[in-house]
C-alpha cells in the first residue's frame, strides 16, 4: 500500500490562506541597501543607509571592540540565556554613558534600564509598554524623522501624529512652531525627540532650545521619548548625552532608547538599550518589572554577545580610552568628508549656498534633491541615497568623494 496519491490529493487541496497578502514594498532604507548590494556598476557610491564606512569604503571593527572580543573568547564561558532584562555590567555602564558616573537619578535609583536588540528593540519595547500602561497617550514625531519610528509606534498600535521640526526655506528648526505645538498637547503625550544628530536632517535643537523645552514638558506633562542612535557622532559622547542629562536633572520622566550600532560599529551585533528615568526608586522598581514582562513577551531576553563586548569596552579603562579615540577619528573623518564636498559643490554653483554640509551635524546631510533628481544621480551615476534627498556623509571616501560631489553638481539645474 503506498501513500502516495493520498498525499498528491491533499496538496491540491491545500488551503491557500496568505494568498490575498499584499506585496510588500519594501522599506525606503534596507530595502534601498540592498537594491545597492545588488547594482554591478563598479564605481557605486552608496549613501543610503546610515552605516559608518571607512576611508577603504569598509565597516570598521574598532581595535576597542576587537580586543574586547578576543577577552571574551579568551575567557570562554558557556552561553546561558540573559536575564530579560539583560547583562548587569552592561546596563549599568549604559547609565553611567547616558547619564555621567554618580548622576543624582542614578544615586537615586530612579532609572530603569534594560539592554534591547539593538535601538530598534528598545524603541518597540517602549511602544509596547506604553499602549499598555498609558492607552490612549499618542505619540507625536518631528517632521520629518527616521522613516521607521511611525512604523513602529503606529505598529504597536499607538496613534502617531507629528510636530513641525525642520525649516526647508531656512536650513534649522521651527523651534517657534514646535513649542507651540507641543504645548498645546495632553498631558501625557509621548513625544519623539532626537538626541543629538538628527535623522535625517542632521539640524539639531541647541542647549538653550533644549532647556527651553523641558520647560515645556514639565508645564504640560508631557513625556519625552529620546532616540539617541548617533552618540559621539555630533559634538563627543558626553556632549551629546546633553539632552538626557538636562532631563534627568531637571526631574523629569522620560524614556530614552540608545544605540551602539554606530557608535561602536556594531550594526548585527544587535547592541540597545532603553532607560526610563522615573519619579523615584519605587516607580523606577515597578517599570523595570513590567519592561521586563514586556520583553518576555517580545523576544525573551537579548544578545549575551552584544553584552559582552558593550560591558567590556565601557568598563574597562584601556579600552574605554581606545574607543573614545576611535569614535572621535569617525566623527572627524565625516567632518572632513563634509567640508570636500561643500567645496565641490560651491565651486561647481557659485550662485548657490551648500553651507548646511559644513553646519548639519552626525551621519546625514538633507541636500533637498527633489526624488527625481535622486532616481537620476541612481540611474545615471550610481549614487545611491535616500528619496527624501538624505544622504549618509559616511558612505563618502577620498576615493568617491569627488565623483559623488559632481554628480550631484550636475543634477541640479
Ligand atoms: N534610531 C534612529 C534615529 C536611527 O537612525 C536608527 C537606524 C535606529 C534608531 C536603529 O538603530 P539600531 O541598529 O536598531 O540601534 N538608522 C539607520 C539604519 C536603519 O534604518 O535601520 C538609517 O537611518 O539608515
Amino acid at each position: 500500500m503506498t501513500h502516495a496519491p493520498m498525499l498528491a490529493a491533499h496538496t491540491e487541496h491545500q488551503m491557500k490562506p496568505f494568498s490575498h497578502l499584499e506585496p510588500y514594498a519594501g522599506d525606503p532604507i534596507l530595502s534601498l541597501n540592498e537594491a545597492f548590494g545588488a547594482d554591478a556598476r563598479a564605481h557605486k557610491v552608496n549613501l543610503s543607509i546610515g552605516i559608518y564606512f571607512d576611508d577603504a569604503g569598509h565597516i570598521p571593527v574598532l581595535d576597542s571592540v576587537r580586543e574586547a572580543e578576543a577577552r571574551m573568547l579568551a575567557e570562554g564561558g558557556a552561553k546561558p540565556y540573559l536575564p530579560m532584562e539583560g547583562s548587569a555590567a552592561m546596563r549599568s555602564a549604559v547609565q553611567a554613558l547616558l547619564f555621567g558616573d554618580g548622576h543624582p537619578a542614578l544615586a537615586a535609583g530612579r532609572v530603569a534600564t534594560l539592554q534591547t536588540v539593538g535601538s530598534s528593540g528598545g524603541l518597540k519595547v517602549g511602544a509596547d509598554f506604553i499602549r499598555r500602561w498609558l492607552p490612549g497617550a499618542g505619540v507625536w514625531i518631528s517632521d520629518p524623522t527616521w522613516d521607521n519610528h511611525r512604523a513602529m509606534f503606529e505598529g504597536a498600535g499607538i496613534a502617531v501624529q507629528t510636530y513641525p521640526y525642520y525649516d526647508a526655506a531656512g536650513g534649522g528648526v521651527r523651534f517657534a512652531a514646535m513649542c507651540e505645538t507641543l504645548a498645546a498637547l495632553p498631558p501625557r503625550s509621548v513625544v519623539l525627540l532626537h538626541a543629538c544628530c538628527h535623522n535625517p536632517t542632521g539640524v539639531d535643537l541647541t542647549q538653550g532650545q533644549w532647556r527651553e523645552l523641558a520647560g515645556i514638558v514639565r508645564e504640560r506633562e508631557l513625556l519625552p521619548f529620546l532616540d539617541l542612535a548617533y552618540q559621539g557622532y555630533g559634538d563627543g559622547i558626553a556632549a551629546d548625552a546633553f539632552a538626557p542629562r538636562l532631563l534627568a536633572e531637571q526631574g523629569l520622566v522620560f524614556f530614552v532608547a540608545n544605540s551602539f550600532s554606530k557608535s561602536m560599529s556594531l550594526y548585527g551585533e544587535r547592541a540597545g538599550a532603553l532607560s526610563l528615568v522615573c519619579a523615584d526608586r519605587a516607580e523606577a522598581e515597578l517599570v523595570l518589572g513590567q519592561l521586563k514582562a514586556t520583553v518576555r513577551r517580545n523576544y525573551s531576553s537579548p544578545p549575551l554577545h552584544a553584552a559582552g563586548i558593550v560591558a567590556r569596552v565601557l568598563g574597562e579603562p584601556a579600552l574605554r580610552g581606545r574607543w573614545e579615540a576611535e569614535v572621535a577619528a569617525m566623527r572627524e573623518r565625516i567632518l572632513a568628508m563634509r567640508r570636500r564636498l561643500h567645496a565641490v559643490l560651491a565651486s561647481a554653483k557659485p550662485g548657490r549656498d551648500f553651507g548646511y554640509f559644513l553646519t548639519q551635524r552626525g551621519m546625514f546631510s538633507y541636500t533637498g534633491l527633489t526624488a527625481a533628481q535622486v532616481e537620476r544621480l541612481r540611474a545615471e551615476y550610481a549614487v545611491y541615497l535616500l528619496r527624501s534627498g538624505r544622504i549618509c556623509v559616511a558612505g563618502l571616501n577620498s576615493g568617491n568623494v569627488e565623483r559623488a560631489a559632481e554628480a550631484i553638481a550636475a543634477v541640479i539645474d
